[in-house]
Formats: structure tokens, sequence, C-alpha cells
């Protein structure tokens, strides 16, 4: 992944942290805020993990306007010790796994145009706070972000974030939750898509696979369009579980000696919760 330069942008401390300014926000701003949020709001119930509805409660975020990061952080440390802290963009992967074993999530403070209402490839706002901070609010789901950034520092020494950042990419970002007979969202680049919340659940086109470590440390991923393979975890408990009590340094060297796996692979060891039909992305291709 393209690394910001190491050095902090002016005006930004040395852990590339800045003040959210709140009161410089725009009207508008606010009022783009509000209607992304309305239209997820509307969405989302009976699709997402209920411990992110619950998260949305508790931080009362369903309150109008972008929040004030340090009203945020209060009510969250309270519940799990976290806070909210604003940075100007993506920080070098050391930093970002420093801040999380820390139980500091980096939000960015801007908001998309209006004209990226849809979609944008940097975090703002919106993504960062709606997507990311309701589930902080989940003790377990907290351990696990607190557990993924002191996994970052041991891998940033053995030389395996790139494999780490499949793990991030495919829980944090992407996850699915298995729910009764169904499926729930619950990573944040989901949840903060309108279209892609739709996706994920209900069209035929991607893989959704029974969550494996290994196997989702060997698997690539896209940042350019929706996934083609979803990793579906059987509970925050089991993922929590599988981070804490595994350990990564032998995992990353026998990794060395597996092949990495195409982002639509199916493997015949793979529990398979729908094989996807792959349309969705065959018909970019023929764009
Ligand atoms: N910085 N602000 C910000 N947000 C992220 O999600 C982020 C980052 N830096 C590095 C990073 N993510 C990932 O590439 C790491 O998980 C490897
Ligand atoms: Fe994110």
């Amino acid at each position: 992944m393209a690394q910001p330069a190491s050095s902090p942008p002016e005006g930004a401390a040395a852990d590339w942290t800045i003040s959210q300014d709140w009161s410089a926000y725009t009207a508008a701003e606010h009022a783009l805020w509000d209607r992304l949020f309305a239209r997820q709001a509307a969405l989302l119930p009976g699709r997402v993990a209920p411990q992110f509805l619950e998260g949305l409660d508790i931080l009362r975020m369903d309150r109008p306007g972008i929040p004030d990061f340090g009203r945020l952080s209060e009510r969250l440390m309270q519940r799990t010790g976290w806070q909210v802290v604003a940075v100007p963009g993506l920080v070098p992967d050391r930093l970002f796994f420093e801040h999380l074993a820390n139980r500091r999530f980096v939000a960015g403070r801007f908001i998309r145009r209006p004209d990226q209402i849809d979609y944008l490839q940097e975090p703002d706002v919106f993504h960062d706070v709606f997507g990311h901070v309701p589930l902080l609010a989940d003790p377990v789901f907290a351990d696990y972000m607190q557990a993924y950034g002191q996994g970052g520092l041991r891998a940033d020494a053995l030389g395996a974030i790139d494999r780490l950042a499949r793990l991030y990419w495919y829980t944090v970002e992407f996850g699915l939750v298995r729910d009764g007979g169904g499926l729930k969202l619950y990573g944040a680049g989901i949840v903060s898509s309108h279209a892609e919340s739709l996706f994920a659940l209900e069209d035929p086109s991607p893989n959704r696979i029974g969550f494996d470590l290994r196997r989702v440390m060997r698997t690539r991923y896209r940042i350019d369009d929706y996934q083609q393979t979803y990793f579906v975890i059987d509970s925050f408990d089991d993922l929590l579980r599988a981070t804490v009590e595994t350990d990564f340094a032998p995992l990353y060297a026998a990794l060395e000696q597996r092949s990495d796996l195409d982002i639509d692979t199916v493997l015949p060891t793979d529990r398979i919760i729908t094989r996807g039909t792959q349309a969705h992305a065959r018909s970019r291709k023929e764009e």
C-alpha cells in the first residue's frame, strides 16, 4: 500500500494528530453528514450486527451534524476506554498500529464532496466515524481492535504488515458475521456504503466463505470495487479468540511457503456459505 511521508504534515503533532476544529465545519458539511446518516440509518436495521446499532445509540450518534470527537470520546471512554482523534488522512502503518494499541482510533476530519457521496478512496469522517466508531462501544470488538494494533507492531518487526493488513481488510473493513440462519454486516467499508451494504449481503456475485485466519492472510484484496469474496465470522468472541490465541510469528513463517490466493479463488477446504457467480466483477471488466 502507498505510504504517506514519514514526517507529520505541517500543523500536525508528532503522532500525526490534529485538532478536529469542529466549529470550522460549514452548514453544508453537516447537512451532507445528515444525508449520509439518514440513508444508512434507514437501510441498516435488520442488516447490520446488533452491536453496531447499540453503539450508535450508546454514543448518541443519531444527533444531527458531524459528531464532535471530544464528546464522542467522552462517551466511548466511559464505555470501553477508547478515544477518537483527528488526523489529516492516512497515517504511516506504525503510527496507525501504535494508536490502536493505545485504544485511540484515528479518524479523518474532512467530509467528502457532494459529488463523491457514493464513492471515494480516502477515508473521510463519515467512513471513519459512522463506519468504525459504533463497534468500538462493544467491549469485545474494542478488544479486537486493540489486539490488532498490538499485532501490527509485532508484524512490523517481522516484515509481515501486508499479511496482517489482509486481516484488517477482511474483518474490520469488509467483514460479515453469522446471525442465526442468516448473515449480518459489520465491516466499516460496507456499512458506510449504501450500495455495498446491499451488494455484500444480497447480491449473487460475491463468494461468502467462513472465516479462517490463515486463509484470509493468503488472500489478496481489491480497493477499487466491491469485494469478490467476503469472509464470515461466527461471532466477535470467535474473532477475538482467533486473534489473541494465535501466535502470528510461526504463521507468517509458514505462509512464506504458500502462494497468495486470488480475490475470487474458492478452495476445496473452504467453508462455503455462498459460491458467487462473479457476475458483477465480470461485467465491470467488459465495460
Ligand atoms: N491511516 N488514517 C488511517 N486510517 C487507516 O485505516 C489506516 C491508516 N494507515 C495505515 C492503515 N490504515 C493500514 O494500511 C494498516 O492496517 C496496515
Ligand atoms: Fe476504514
